[in-house]
């Protein structure tokens, strides 16, 4: 009787602890309309007016065979091509205008820094010819750390699933994700196996359960209530 009671405050209190409002769409494509450009890092959505930052940086893999090994790459905006979709590429040089290393390709990695933990829930992929994404593997890396390996990434995720270079519904939770092109997996290289990120949408992280004031509150409660029943039968 009193384990129920106990859970029963314990589900009210956590309906109380709502992940804030809303989903948000990161739209690299709009982003790149007519604005094509290379930057070292810049900040895209400040999501709901006031709550989520969102920066978008790039890095290569330092064990790769890509030509980085010396100057880190730059992140890149890259503009529609033939009425295709782009997005969110990463460029060896600050000027990408006109060229074909706007994407993410072989040992590149595309960064997206959230100011707080969202949950991503789908992600839209273009690949090298500015078509959906359809075959390969599309590592996405969680996390602070940075992996030199595309076998240290922790999502390798199956194109295979992917439906109109769509990946979603998925459920990916931090407040730093890490992007690597089919290219990065294999050793086949080709522009089907590049990739930009035309969009991301996300949401605030599921509360962690924890004690609420409704909880030890109620919690406070069933203990008097305890000790009076204590009280009564002494
Ligand atoms: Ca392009
Ligand atoms: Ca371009
Ligand atoms: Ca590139």
């Amino acid at each position: 009787m009193l384990r129920i009671s106990v859970l029963g405050l314990a589900v009210a209190a956590l309906a109380f602890t709502a992940r804030p409002a809303g989903a948000f769409t990161l739209d690299f494509v709009a982003e790149a309309a007519g604005l094509e450009r290379a930057f070292s890092s810049e900040t895209f959505l400040n999501a709901g007016g006031s709550t989520i930052d969102v920066t978008a940086m790039a890095r290569a893999l330092s064990d790769g065979s890509g030509s980085y090994t010396t100057a880190p790459p730059y992140g890149y905006l890259d503009d529609l091509s033939g009425g295709k979709d782009g997005g969110f590429g990463v460029c060896p040089t600050d000027d990408c205008e006109g060229s074909p290393e706007d994407n993410i390709s072989l040992n590149e990695v595309g960064i997206l820094e959230f100011d707080s933990v969202v949950e991503i829930t789908s992600i839209s992929f273009s690949n090298g010819d500015h078509n959906d994404v359809y075959s390969g593997t599309i590592g996405i890396h969680t996390g602070a750390t940075n992996p030199t390996t595309a076998a240290g990434f922790n999502n390798p995720i199956n194109t295979a699933t992917l439906v109109n270079g769509v990946l979603g519904p998925i459920s990916l939770i931090s407040d730093r994700f890490q992007f690597l092109a089919p290219e990065s997996f294999g050793r086949a290289r080709g522009e089907t196996l590049k990739i930009y990120v035309s969009s991301v949408t996300f949401q605030g992280a599921p509360p962690i359960p924890e004690p609420s004031g409704a909880l030890l509150y109620g919690l406070g409660v069933l203990g008097l209530l305890a000790a009076g029943r204590r009280r009564r039968r002494d």
